[in-house]
């Protein structure tokens, strides 16, 4: 048994697999004829890896779900141990709320429901915003089943009550400033819950045009929990990256598997394990995972804005991360 129990370089059953969004869309649009949000609390189309069927996995740690609302739909409140992200993919007219405060989802924003905190959502159905709103959600799900730690509660109302203003954690926690008596209302969960897009993909932009680009991931950005500098869930890292139009990465490798979300232009990624190599064209709203220990290089004509996630936090923590930037 020994090989197997301590293999010379991670082994995972997790494939390399992309998820064109032009064929999932038929899908999800579908899936809004069939079920509404309140039947099913959560309707998704869950992005399972090939190589881990039957699990709601797309990766060992991670699940991965496109989530889609309708005009006027609510999907009611309950809470988990569970940690989850939200990115927004197409559509307006949205919001998430959690503990008491509203937030607008729009397409690109990274937004977290912290472990344990009662959230909803919905959707305002304005004429103006009159069509489905799709996002990714991305939780530790595999991973505190794992530790067989979850728990979940419903709530009594579909929607809870709003008691705060929204957008007023995003002025209390994200002008680079936090109250004087800093509470972490959320634990080790960032008091941000929503990081907009508008922000993000100013300071990449700026960054790709007036910075040097690294070589592997173009212009690369971590979101962080601005009270601790770390990750803005404790199992769940997330990242933005631009790549420049013409560029040609450099291949890397790491043990935290990660998941993309394709925001804007067109690429491709190739992914290499053993003999075995991959290559995927992508374009907006696309999604890909590459496994642990694959060799990733990301290539892009047109330039490309990335959103990824991965267990990070958890490798760091464990003092079990590696990673290899090859040449
Ligand atoms: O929005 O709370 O995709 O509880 C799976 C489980 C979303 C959610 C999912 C969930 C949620």
């Amino acid at each position: 048994m020994l090989h197997s129990l301590v293999p010379p370089a991670p082994n995972t059953p997790c494939q390399p697999a992309l998820w064109k969004y032009a064929d999932v869309h038929p899908y999800l649009m579908q899936s809004g004829q069939l079920i509404t949000a309140e039947e099913a609390v959560r309707r998704v189309l869950i992005l399972e890896n090939p190589g881990l069927r039957g699990q709601s996995a797309i990766t060992q740690s991670l699940y991965a779900g496109l989530q889609v609302i309708l005009p006027g739909e609510v999907a009611p409140s309950h809470r988990h141990t569970q940690s989850a992200l939200r990115f927004v993919v197409e559509g307006h007219g949205a919001y998430t709320a959690v503990d008491g405060e509203r937030t607008p989802m729009k397409p690109g924003d990274f937004i977290i429901t912290p472990s344990w905190t009662w959230h909803d959502h919905g959707h305002a159905g304005r004429v103006e915003a009159d069509a489905p709103v799709v996002w990714l959600d991305g939780l530790d799900i595999p991973m505190l089943r794992f530790f067989d730690a979850g728990f979940a509660e419903s709530g009594g109302a579909a929607s809870q009550t709003v008691t705060r203003a929204e957008g007023l954690s995003y002025q209390r926690y994200g002008a680079n400033m936090l109250p004087v008596r800093y509470d972490a209302p959320f634990g080790q969960t960032s008091p941000i819950f929503s990081y907009p897009y508008e922000r993000t993909r100013e300071a990449l932009h700026a960054l790709e045009t007036r910075a040097d680009i690294d070589a592997w991931d173009g212009a690369k950005l971590r979101y962080v929990n601005p009270a601790t500098g770390g990750s803005p869930m404790p199992t769940m890292a997330t990242f933005m990256q631009r790549l420049p139009a013409g560029f040609e990465g450099k291949p890397y490798r790491q043990t935290d598997g990660a998941v993309f979300s394709v925001v804007e232009g067109s690429g491709s990624v190739t992914i290499t394990r053993n003999e075995q190599v991959q290559t995927f064209e992508f374009g907006p709203r696309d999604h890909f995972v590459i496994p642990s220990w694959h060799t990733a290089q990301l290539r892009s004509a047109q330039g490309c804005v990335l959103f990824s996630f991965s267990d990070r936090p958890v490798h760091q923590a464990l003092g079990i991360h590696r990673e290899e930037r090859l040449s």
